[in-house]
């Protein structure tokens, strides 16, 4: 039976999980849930993730209902090595505490300005919205002061959930590359995967258009 990725080309949780399927080369099937449209919120969707949000993964009578779960979820089962997932417990803390960090901070506050405009209440982003956004700048530069990806010397799924959130938390605070200089260098070595753009570029469009359609937003290009 194939899995099956319900997800949505504009959410960065999805596009983490897509890249990751990108990085394993394996076949999902892809089924988009329009949460402009609410399909999200019907009654068959809902009894597979009652907390209707994307992505969420079918695998057979398995179903999981977070990115970064996905991802721990995949990387095991299909990976020749365990590189993007270590299996050594100190590298795998160091990854579980980044996707962590990405459920808790950096991708939260791109999900609350979503659900505002989501609301139509996104006209600006709010100067406290700005204070959040900039902190996790400086979070991430430190992180990446240290080691060249966001939990340690190589690339783990934690780097998929943090470029996906930073992209969205970038239309909202443009991110000021003499000010961020090792997150800059970071994003740049993120955006030249192979993959990256076939992932990101219609979902980032499509993110980019919503916000600004609603909002006061203005992204240069
Ligand atoms: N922690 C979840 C967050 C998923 C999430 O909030 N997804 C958003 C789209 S980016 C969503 O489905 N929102 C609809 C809703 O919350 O009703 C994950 O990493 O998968």
């Amino acid at each position: 039976m194939p899995l099956t990725l319900y997800m949505e080309n504009l959410s960065p949780p999805s596009r983490a999980v897509m890249m990751t399927i990108e990085a394993l080369g394996i076949s999902v099937e892809y089924v988009t849930v329009n949460l402009a449209k609410k399909e999200h919120l019907k009654p068959e969707f809902l009894k597979k993730n009652p907390l209707h949000t994307v992505p969420t993964l079918v695998d057979e009578s398995t179903i999981i209902c977070d990115s970064h779960a996905i991802m721990a979820y995949l990387v095991p089962k299909y990976s020749r090595d365990d590189s993007l997932y270590p299996k050594d417990l100190k590298k795998r803390a160091m990854v579980d505490q980044k996707l962590h960090f990405d459920t808790g901070f950096l991708f939260n506050h791109v999900r609350l300005f979503v659900k505002k405009c989501y609301a139509g209440r996104c006209k600006i982003v709010e100067d406290y919205e700005k204070d959040f956004i900039t902190l996790g700048y400086n979070f991430l530069e430190t992180f990446l002061n240290e080691t060249p990806y966001v939990a340690g010397d190589t690339l783990t799924i934690a780097d998929f959930s943090a470029i996906t959130s930073v992209k969205g938390m970038d239309i909202l605070v443009p991110i000021d590359e003499t000010v961020y200089p090792k997150l800059a260098n970071w994003m740049r070595k993120m955006e030249a995967l192979s993959y990256y753009k076939k992932v990101n570029d219609v979902g980032m469009k499509d993110l980019i258009d919503f916000i600004t359609s609603l909002s006061d937003v203005i992204v240069k290009t």
